[in-house]
């Protein structure tokens, strides 16, 4: 260890690689580092402690780039980005780190010789989730292209310590079970004891002075410590290390021993308790009051220790504030963060003493907003009970944004009333109540959708107000994944068997993809595709059969669902498919199909009861139709459970077909589509989200397209949808329903699903799955003719992945930096000597 620190002499990555292969080469010096570690011998060594040890020598290589990252002087133009978010996905960390190293065949070849395999330690990583899907995973994605890029940037979050549930399944029913990732101590994050920061609720507001020199003072506040843990993000291409900082809460005074003294042992205790309580769990559900309270304390406590951070780091590098908007952006990832932009002018104007106009300016063009969905029951409102409790001087200060953001339309717009009610940030019908959406535009330099038809769905609707009166406010940045994780990562046969084709440039560019297309005309290279494919299904059976006890058959078309568990993404219409083709087989309706494995996983909200009683319903279609002997195994209905990016990356490189199904308008983008066409699966999907640039990139006979566009789902639900005329005009849709109605798969409880036949039918299928149930059984039977015919179903994968160069994370930062952050990152090429300026040191 010592030797690798030693001197903080600045390593390249290739000599700290030799140094680390040196070491790990070496059996001895890991021998003796885990003996020094553990403090017991060798033998007794458990391959937890192989883990830590290996993580710790790995950690150390990273540390050296981590601690140069924050010295070497940043080019000036170069701005930094701060990205708020309160989810962050970014899976296990080791094999990445160990491939971004180049040291995960020596590591391989080392625990080899003491009779391990890698593969078998990495499995014990936990996988930190700080988050629910996409939007947590998007988080982490662009990180790693951030630094992958070389561009300065802070991820800020919650160390939550349970973070998401983990799923469990009970007689097909999810429980959830804590999550505690943090049982073996986090072996990647540095905490910061020192980096702590005063977080305050409550308290009352008081005016002082009078008139110009008035001032408001937050008084007689609680107040809870954030301390900072660091976690760091390897840039791959680049030598920049950067920072993921997750803040934990901490009582200001460690407990109160007075009432401890005086006997009040259970109340000093449970004060305590109670603030640390903030971070136990991502998303406490919000059925309760004190649910939706803690979320809202949540929200606060991260937003406030972050600003705080970034704002004494730019002073100490900075003279004057004005300079703020020039040097780094706030990127706001959906609306949770969005009482940064109030906390952040509550700093500059009641505590750094600016006039409100300067403040305003600073903030407005230093923060940039995303959003991610525009579902209604998604886009936040928090009321203003809840501020005049907990945050009574941010009430005030959005009052007065508010105030004079109204002024401004009004004189923009005269005499408009409902316009004023409409965009106001404060809701004003029944109980008042703040919109954080359009706090977070009036907030906001920038905001961004994050596909096309996504963001032209909110200039459109959601937010016609404000793209009327901002024309140019709101732009598109469609989503992007990194390729590091998702192919090199997840699909290391596949990254072979590219290379020996087109070479290595597509490494570092992914738009080079695009050679591979005129291979796929090629029969040899066609075959050894396949045989990756085969591969990948292999190893995913092995999963399949140690978690879910099932036998799954290779040749089968490995059909794939996973995401989040929502009515939107109709995991149901999936459902109706399997069990009419069941039904098909019953009946003994030609054609026979295509023997089929369907892959479902993914979480349900703890507290959406229709999203748990679907997990339950796939669980019983499986019971029935994995064992029934008329079916002989010809279709197979997987649910692998507790959904993460572990499995994720195990899932998706062994699919055949990826379902892309949502009700169309509602999924803002999706980015398994992209990672599962990247991974040469074929798409089924509505035109939503991402999916339609995705065929624009494959081509259209490439993508299995169905179902209603967007123009025609509004039609249908303007002039009065019906389900019941899809019900009786597709007898197969109504045999589908009829035997789920009928208690077919739940026979010792005929009723349960009738909630779901309920929504349905007579509670008017708000996500139109009727409307397009003959579509897609349509488009079904094309993808069965297809699979049929191996050699033009390979052809038309390898194109998929050849066309897919263009969602890689990369790219959708170049965009970010372009349209919204306007930075340069043409000058952190290193063929240009860069003008210096502060370096990160603060940190
Ligand atoms: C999700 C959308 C996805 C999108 C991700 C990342 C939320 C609120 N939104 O379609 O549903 O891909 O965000 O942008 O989780």
């Amino acid at each position: 260890m010592a030797t690798l620190i030693r001197d903080r002499k600045i390593l390249t990555v290739d000599a700290a690689a030799q140094t680390m292969r040196t070491m790990l080469g070496e059996a001895v010096s890991l021998e003796r580092y885990i003996r020094s570690l553990t403090g017991r011998p060798l033998e007794a060594a458990t391959q937890q402690d192989w883990l830590a040890a290996i993580a710790a020598l790995v950690r150390a290589q990273i540390a050296e780039r981590w601690a140069t990252s924050a010295e070497v002087p940043r080019p000036i133009g170069v701005k930094r980005i701060c990205y708020l978010s309160m989810e962050f996905l970014p899976g296990r960390l080791l094999v990445h780190a160990l491939q971004n190293l180049g040291l995960h065949e020596s590591c391989r070849e080392t625990l080899f010789r003491h009779g391990l395999d890698l593969e078998t330690i990495v499995e014990l990583e936990a996988d930190p989730a700080l988050g629910n899907g996409g939007l947590g995973r998007l988080a982490a994605c662009l990180l790693e292209s951030m630094a992958n890029l070389g561009l300065p940037a802070y991820g800020y979050g919650i160390r939550y310590d349970c973070g998401l549930f983990a799923q469990h399944i009970e007689d097909g029913w999810q429980v959830e079970r804590p999550d505690p990732w943090l049982r073996h101590g986090n072996p990647w994050e540095i905490p910061r004891r020192e980096l702590a920061y005063p977080v305050k609720f409550r308290g009352r507001v008081v005016e002082q002075g009078s008139g110009g020199r008035s001032r408001r003072d937050w008084v007689e506040t609680e107040e809870i410590l954030a301390t900072a843990y660091d976690m760091p993000v390897p840039g791959h291409q680049s030598e920049r290390v950067n920072t993921l900082r997750l803040w934990s809460p901490r009582a200001a005074h460690e407990f109160n021993l007075r009432s401890f003294n005086d006997g009040d042992h259970d109340g000093a205790f449970s004060r305590r308790n109670a603030i640390e309580s903030l971070s136990q769990v991502l998303y406490p559900s919000d059925a309760t009051p004190a649910g939706r309270e803690l979320r809202f304390k949540q929200e606060f406590f991260f937003v406030s220790a972050s600003v705080q951070d970034i704002l004494r780091r730019f002073q100490h590098a900075h003279a004057s504030f004005d300079q703020l908007p020039d040097k780094l952006v706030v990127q706001i990832n959906d609306t949770h963060p969005s009482l940064a932009i109030a906390e952040f002018m509550r700093l500059l104007v009641d505590v750094h003493r600016l006039e409100w106009e300067r403040a305003w300016s600073i903030t407005r063009r230093t923060f940039a907003y995303t959003n991610h969905t525009l579902m209604p029951e998604a886009l936040e409102v928090w009321p203003v009970r809840l501020f005049e409790t907990l945050l009574p001087r941010h009430l005030q200060l959005i009052y007065e944004i508010n105030d004079r953001f109204l002024r401004e339309v009004a004189r923009r717009r005269p005499g408009d009333g409902a316009l004023l009610r409409r965009i106001s940030l404060v809701d004003e019908e029944g109980e008042r109540r703040i919109r954080m959406a359009h706090l977070a535009i009036a907030g906001s330099q920038a905001v961004n959708g994050v596909s096309k038809i996504h963001t032209h769905l909110m200039k459109e609707t959601t937010f016609a107000d404000f793209a009327a009166l901002y024309p140019d406010k709101i732009v598109n940045v469609t989503n992007g994944i990194t390729f590091r994780r998702w192919l090199h990562e997840a699909n290391p046969a596949l990254v072979a068997l590219v290379r020996s084709r087109i070479g290595d440039r597509w490494l570092t560019d992914p738009d080079h993809l695009a050679a591979l297309a005129p291979h796929a005309e090629d029969a040899a290279f066609r075959a050894a595709f396949r045989a990756v494919k085969h591969g990948n299904k292999a190893r995913l059976a092995e999963v399949v059969a140690r978690e879910c006890g099932i036998e799954v058959e290779f040749d089968s078309l490995f059909d794939v669902h996973v995401k989040r568990i929502h009515e939107y993404k109709r995991q149901l219409l999936k459902l109706l498919h399997v069990t009419a083709l069941y039904d098909r087989i019953r009946n003994s309706v030609s054609p026979e199909p295509t023997p089929r494995t369907v892959i479902f996983a993914g979480k349900a909200a703890p507290g959406y009861t229709m999203a748990k009683l679907i997990v339950k319903l796939i669980h019983d279609v499986a019971e029935v139709v994995n064992n029934d002997p008329v079916v002989g195994g010809r279709i197979k209905v997987i649910f692998i459970p507790d959904y993460n990016v572990s499995k994720a990356q195990k899932i998706i490189p062994a699919a055949d077909l990826s379902e892309q199904i949502s009700t169309v308008g509602h999924e803002a983008s999706g980015t398994g589509n992209m990672k599962l066409a990247l991974n040469g699966a074929l798409t089924i999907g509505t035109l939503d989200g991402a999916n339609i640039e995705i065929r624009e990139a494959v081509g259209a006979e490439n993508f299995f397209a169905f179902g209603l566009s967007a123009g025609e789902a509004a039609r249908l639900r303007a002039t009065g949808y019906d389900p019941w005329k899809h019900y009786h005009g597709d007898a197969e849709l109504k045999g589908a329903l009829d035997l789920i109605a009928s208690g077919h798969f739940s026979p010792s409880q005929p009723d349960l699903f009738k909630p779901v036949v309920d929504a349905l039918t007579k509670g008017g299928d708000p996500y139109l799955v009727f409307a397009d149930f003959t579509s897609y059984l349509r488009c079904q039977e094309k993808v069965e003719t297809l699979y049929r015919c191996p050699e033009e179903w390979t052809r038309r994968a390898i194109l998929n992945v050849a066309a897919v160069g263009g969602f890689s994370s990369d790219h959708a930062v170049r965009n970010y930096a372009e349209q919204i952050w306007k930075a340069d990152l043409s000058i952190l090429a290193p063929s240009e000597p860069p003008q210096l300026m502060a370096t990160d040191a603060a940190d």
